[in-house]
């Protein structure tokens, strides 16, 4: 059973059809790789579709979905991290992650990486004090609590590493308290959904939906759905004006072509 809990009647909904949406944004470093909103794979955990991310046959590039609008909330006023994977293709280990750019000594720039990873959440894989999320599984869809999850940070801080040394946010934030999330400096955002960065023999896919979030500023959780993309509307049709040819029609009124030769003389009364 998916792990992610239903969406609640205090969620604010958002649909995201498109990059640049709601603070969403499509990023792709691999040559062959691709974002696509489009409908299912199966039966999508909200409306009818998804976001799937495509790395081509460079996998140790990248295809993301990242959101800017979360540039310096303190990590520890996250009070809600939600979302779901439908993993097609990849090397048995990686499905859709989560990757949060940390800032720790407040001067905006990113110091840390923080990972959620959907195959180190279970008591084999991962670590055994955190809740049992299932192993990933392929052509499924799976909801992961990340807040709750274990994660692992770039720069090993707290003693965080990847497989049976992921650990809960607060065994982060012992070591970093005032740890912050911020966008880079291309204004690339610091909330990432990853398929990539693995080895450029690998070929990742999958799909993500359902992607909630919230801080105990904002109090709610925004829920973003993402949907296939609406198909603009055809543009308007121009009115035809229909002109005759240059030469056909001589300035005399006679034809200069066809069948009519004569001088036009106007309508013949016929009595
Ligand atoms: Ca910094
Ligand atoms: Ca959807």
């Amino acid at each position: 059973m998916p792990n992610g809990s239903e969406t609640r009647r205090d969620d604010v909904l958002v649909t995201v059809d498109q990059s640049g949406e709601a603070g969403w944004q499509a990023s792709v470093t691999s040559p062959g790789g691709s974002v696509t909103f489009q409908a299912g794979p199966g039966v999508s955990p909200i409306g009818n579709g998804s976001v799937c991310l495509f790395t081509g046959n460079s996998g140790d590039l990248s295809a993301e979905m990242r959101l800017t609008t979360f540039d310096g909330p303190l990590l520890r006023d996250l009070t809600d991290l939600r979302y779901w994977t439908y993993g097609e293709v990849n090397n048995g280990q990686q499905w859709p992650y989560i990757i949060l750019q940390i800032d720790l000594d407040g001067d905006g720039e990113v110091d840390d990486l923080l990972f959620f990873e959907p195959a180190y959440q279970t008591p084999a894989s991962g670590n055994p004090n955190l809740p049992d999320q299932g192993p990933p599984v392929r052509n499924t869809w799976q909801g992961w609590n990340a807040l709750v999850g274990g994660w692992w940070s770039l720069n090993g801080i707290g003693g965080l590493q990847p497989g049976t040394d992921v650990g809960p946010l607060s065994q982060y934030l012992q070591n970093a308290p005032g740890a912050r999330i911020v966008n880079s400096d291309d204004g690339g955002g610091g909330i990432r959904v990853v398929q990539g960065f693995g080895s450029p023999t690998d070929v990742f896919r999958g799909c993500v939906d359902a992607f909630s979030i919230q801080t105990r500023t904002a109090g709610i959780t925004t829920t973003f759905n993402f949907e296939p993309q609406v198909a603009p509307p055809p543009p308007a049709r121009r009115r035809r004006v229909i002109r005759p040819r240059r030469g056909l029609f001589s300035s005399e009124g006679t034809c200069s072509r066809g069948r009519i030769s004569r001088p036009f003389r106007g309508p013949v009364q016929r009595g």
